[in-house]
């Protein structure tokens, strides 16, 4: 361990850190935001989860976010996070995630640093292959793990009726340039095969996309056996903007498929759900000039390109050597069908040594990932030898090792997947920390090592624990998003239905069996602060404003025997918590965010009586007078 680690990794008190680090909490559906080099958590962003300590997925308003074709679903392993990009380069706009489990992707703001958009990706089974998008986000790509049916009461076959029945879908799902929105353009549907991961190509390969798969033998039991039997899997290489030009020109069928899109509206405050019913589907077996096959040793994992766009690096998981393809080669191979066969009826396999640049002999056992720095350097994870492997691209020569704690699934580098990698520093998101922290139980927390990449050797600075399991993870400079952060909503754009702008508007109002009430929050009280006249058998919405002008100055709201969390209610935002009373009694709530010298004050009292009874519906703050009628 290098002896000023200690000074490289130290961010001053009120000093700020030089990247933002946006890290997949995978098992956990959450995003965490790290500052490097400090390795210092500011924040976690509940992607495919709900999160008490914001409400989210509790609250009326967020709970459509988490709705599905299956109805709503509170989690997700979210195992992958990349950046928009402009040019080959993060813009800083927003965060792409994918879901593993119930197919979905995700859209997370960077002003808000909340999760803005959700769309679920139909003929999906395990949405692994995701969100991989292109040099300027036309599109996310999201690909099947699992090879399905398609959607549909056709998918009700015999398992081993696999090589006939099972496929693969491709979906382009294009994004607004201004506002991000999702939209699922189109898919490409494959033989039944496994997709792992993706690169699109960049620069001189962009229009091209790159897929590892795995189960080229078409398994559908024991994968760990049946599907590594073949010497090679392959990398598929598609032709994504001739795909794009076959959709625009009206080719593809429409299927009728269901699935939901999420979207959350910054001025009402509140997510709507949808349920979409088609999507245009492209078969790979329709067109000649789409798809090619690249052999690629051992059930390959990651397919990464370079910075200039030229090589693609396969990791094989069971491989001793990792081969790298040359773009130009594989488009010669291509031009001149230099094919060794062709497979799945009718895609071409193009010859390994047609598409080669070589191999790096002897890098290091089970790679997994690669990414590069701004010298012509590849850096690959090990998962087996548990290690972090530095090697120069052209000359396919080790140029260091450096051991991991352990056990290194994915590893970035500060822009290592765009066109201009920063190169300064390496994170390696470890899957094992046995003896590394202090013991927590039998569970003990992934983590993430922190390597300076600035010399001919790579340094180990720093270990820091993580949220959930570690998978991908982006790193962007400070300077390009700190400003954009919101600091308020403004009250006056706020639209929600239910908004008390102020505390004349407080109130609260009896419909049937519901009582709404308009609920302000300023330091340091509620309005209205006592309600009488709730009764047994209601449902209490509290939509809870807060009016609040001020960076930094949330507050909660709480109240005994609720069914669901607080609220944590941004300056000049709208919540809404529901409380369905299940006893008589005087009810205390409080604000749960510690806002003020006088936060603990910030209190009241809600009655509620028998139903039926006569005591009337009233609201006061500041008065001590009974309810009227008593
Ligand atoms: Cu290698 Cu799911 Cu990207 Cu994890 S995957 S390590
Ligand atoms: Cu408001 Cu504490």
């Amino acid at each position: 361990m290098a002896g000023n680690a200690a000074q490289r990794t130290y961010v001053p008190p009120g000093q700020y850190d030089e990247f933002y680090n946006f890290v997949s909490g995978g098992f956990s559906g959450q995003m965490s935001v790290y500052g490097l080099p400090s390795g210092r958590l500011f924040r976690v962003i509940p992607v495919f989860s709900v999160d008490p300590e914001k409400g989210w997925g509790f609250s009326e308003e967020t709970k459509p976010m988490l709705e599905t074709s299956h109805g709503f679903i509170p989690w997700d392993d979210l195992h992958h996070i990349e950046a928009s990009f402009t040019d080959g380069m993060a813009d800083g706009k927003w965060m792409f995630a994918n879901s593993n489990n119930t197919p979905r992707l995700a859209r997370i703001d960077l002003t808000t640093y909340r999760t803005a958009e959700i769309i679920e990706i139909p003929n999906t089974g395990g949405n692994h292959c995701s969100p991989f998008t292109t040099e300027n986000s036309e599109y996310v790509i999201a690909a099947t793990r699992f090879s399905v049916p398609p959607d549909g009461p056709g998918g009700d076959v015999p398992i081993s009726s696999y090589k006939e029945n099972f496929k693969g879908h491709i979906s382009f799902v294009s994004v607004d340039k201004e506002t991000g929105e999702f939209d699922i353009a189109f898919q490409l549907k494959t033989p039944g095969l496994n997709f792992d991961l993706s690169s699109a190509g960049k620069g001189k390969s962009n229009g091209w996309l790159f897929l590892s798969c795995y189960n080229s033998e078409q398994a559908h039991t024991l994968l760990e056996v049946s599907a590594s039997q073949n010497d090679k899997d392959f990398i598929l290489a598609i032709n994504w903007k001739k795909a794009e030009e076959y959709f625009k020109a009206g080719k593809g069928t429409k299927q009728a498929v269901r699935y939901a899109h999420n979207k959350y509206n910054e001025e009402t405050h509140s997510a709507t759900s949808e349920i979409k019913t088609d999507v245009t589907v492209l078969d790979l077996a329709d067109f000649e000039d789409l798809a090619y096959l690249i052999p690629c040793p051992k059930s390959p994992h990651g397919t990464d390109v370079n910075p200039t766009g030229e090589y693609i690096i396969g990791s094989g998981k069971l491989a001793a050597l990792i081969p790298v393809f040359s773009f130009d080669k594989l488009q010669n191979a291509i031009a001149n069908k230099d094919f060794e066969a062709e497979l799945y009826s009718g895609i071409p396999v193009v010859k390994y040594e047609s598409a080669l640049y070589g191999e790096v002999e002897k890098p290091g056992l089970g790679p997994l990932h690669t990414e590069f720095d701004d010298k012509g350097n590849a850096y690959t994870s090990f998962f087996v030898s548990s290690e972090v492997v530095k090697w120069n691209i052209e000359k396919l020569e080790v140029i260091d090792r450096q051991p991991t704690y352990y056990s290194v699934g994915h590893l970035m580098v500060a822009g290592g997947n765009t066109k201009k990698p920063f190169g300064k520093y390496l994170v390696a998101y470890n899957k094992i920390t046995k003896d590394r922290f202090l013991p927590t139980g039998p569970e003990l927390c992934h983590a993430a090592q922190l390597f300076d990449i600035s010399g001919e050797k790579m340094e180990l600075l720093l270990d820091f624990p993580t949220i959930g399991e570690p998978h991908y993870a982006q790193a962007v400079p400070a300077d390009l998003i700190k400003d954009r952060s919101l600091k308020i909503y403004d009250i006056n754009a706020n639209s929600h239905p239910y908004i008390a702008k102020g505390e004349s508007e407080a109130r609260v109002e009896r419909n049937g069996n519901t009582v709404h009430v308009y609920l302000t929050t300023i330091r340091s009280h509620f309005t209205p602060d006592n309600i009488e006249g709730i009764q047994l058998g209601d449902e209490v919405l509290f939509h809870v404003t807060n009016i609040e002008q001020d960076w930094d100055m949330p507050h909660g709201f709480a109240i005994k025997g609720a069914g669901n969390s607080e609220l944590l209610v941004m300056p000049g935002e709208t919540q809404t918590l529901k409380w369905i009373p299940d006893r008589m009694g005087i009810f205390p709530m409080y604000c749960t965010d510690f806002c003020s010298a006088l936060h603990q004050e910030m209190s009241g009292y809600v009655r509620v009586s028998a139903k039926g009874s006569n005591v009337p519906l009233t609201f006061s703050t500041g008065t001590s007078q009974a309810a009227a009628g008593e």
